[in-house]
């Protein structure tokens, strides 16, 4: 016998009562169900703006093998009538988490589920029935991951021109925004999901303001700090020279000190330091590449941009 755990989930239809339905199919299946949580309403992980999920997970023993329980419980998806696509709102969805402590990198089949540590709708319930669990990749518990991910940022993503760019947000603050990749609880808030939107109106061309939103500059030096509020307050489409924001936020002979924060600013685009250049009407540097920066001026700017930049080839 091998000991499994199952994680189900459901966001079209009468989520709970699909849920009851596939525990009924799967304990007629050759599994048998030990343990189950609670079944919980959580909102969408992974940028998937759709309806909110009924989620819950048990703890189970087999004698099929993996492949033989993953076309055991793709068969239960069909008979409940899943037919949905990628990303799709789903009926049922049921994923393998654990098969023992065995380690399984197929096209096919993945075991441990390739994220389930960064998703909370999977480790609250397993937190619940299994705390002790461990995790043989990593070697942590369930208990251990769980807090782990409690303590982390909400993340978020678009998909732009010049690749995906992150977000990410704590206690109602924006802590960090990257074309880098930014690890975290991928769950859609309410100031997610307004940054995103605004965000995508940004990199669509649109004159979008972000100084709504609040920046947490507890981690940034208090001399960067003013010199992010002030640039924040230079408006979409125009420029200005590193000098010259080092004058405006009180820093005689500044242009290096304002060099070195840009290049450090863990804001791009919310504290719009493509917006700084050089007198000469070159363009400085850029911590996202310097194709980037142009990109976003060209975006703001349109044709401006070749009169304010003679001297680039572009
Ligand atoms: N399943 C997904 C993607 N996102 N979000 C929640 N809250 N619950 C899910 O079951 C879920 C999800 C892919 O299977
Ligand atoms: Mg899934
Ligand atoms: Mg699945």
């Amino acid at each position: 016998m091998h000991d499994v755990v199952l994680a189900l989930g459901s966001n079209k239809g009468d989520k709970k009562e699909n849920i009851k339905r596939a525990l009924y199919f799967i304990s007629h299946s050759g599994i048998r169900i030990h343990k189950v949580s609670k079944t919980i309403i959580t909102s969408p992980w992974g940028n998937w703006q759709q309806a909110d999920f009924a989620n819950m997970v048990l703890t189970a023993k087999t004698s099929l093998s993996p492949y033989e329980l993953l076309k055991t419980i793709k068969g239960i998806e069909r008979t409940m009538g899943r037919t949905e696509g990628h990303m799709k709102p789903r009926i049922i969805d049921i994923d393998i988490i654990f098969f023992d402590n065995i380690i399984l990198n197929t096209e096919e089949l993945e075991i441990p589920h390739p994220s389930f540590r960064e998703r909370i709708f999977v480790l609250g319930p397993l937190f619940e029935i299994a705390p002790h669990l461990k995790d043989p990749v990593s070697g942590k518990s369930i208990s251990q991951l769980y807090k782990e991910l409690l303590s982390m940022p909400y993340v978020g993503h678009i998909e732009t021109e010049k690749g995906s760019f992150f977000v990410s947000v704590k206690n109602g603050m924006v802590l960090k925004t990257s074309f880098d990749y930014i690890r975290g609880r991928q769950e859609y808030t309410p100031i997610i999901a307004n940054l995103l939107d605004r965000l995508k109106m940004y990199f669509n061309g649109e004159k979008v303001d972000f100084n709504d939103f609040s920046l947490d500059f507890s981690n940034v030096p208090p001399l960067y700090r003013k010199i992010y509020t002030v640039l924040r307050k230079i408006p979409y489409g125009t420029t200005i020279s590193y000098s010259h924001l080092a004058e405006l936020a009180g820093i005689p002979k500044g242009a290096r000190t304002i060099g070195n924060a840009m290049a450090k600013n863990p804001f791009p685009i919310l504290v719009p330091c493509h917006r700084v250049i050089r007198k000469d009407g070159t363009l400085g540097g850029f911590s996202s590449g310097i194709e980037r920066k142009i990109f976003l001026l060209k975006l703001e700017l349109g044709d401006r941009f070749f009169d304010i930049f003679p001297k680039n080839i572009h």
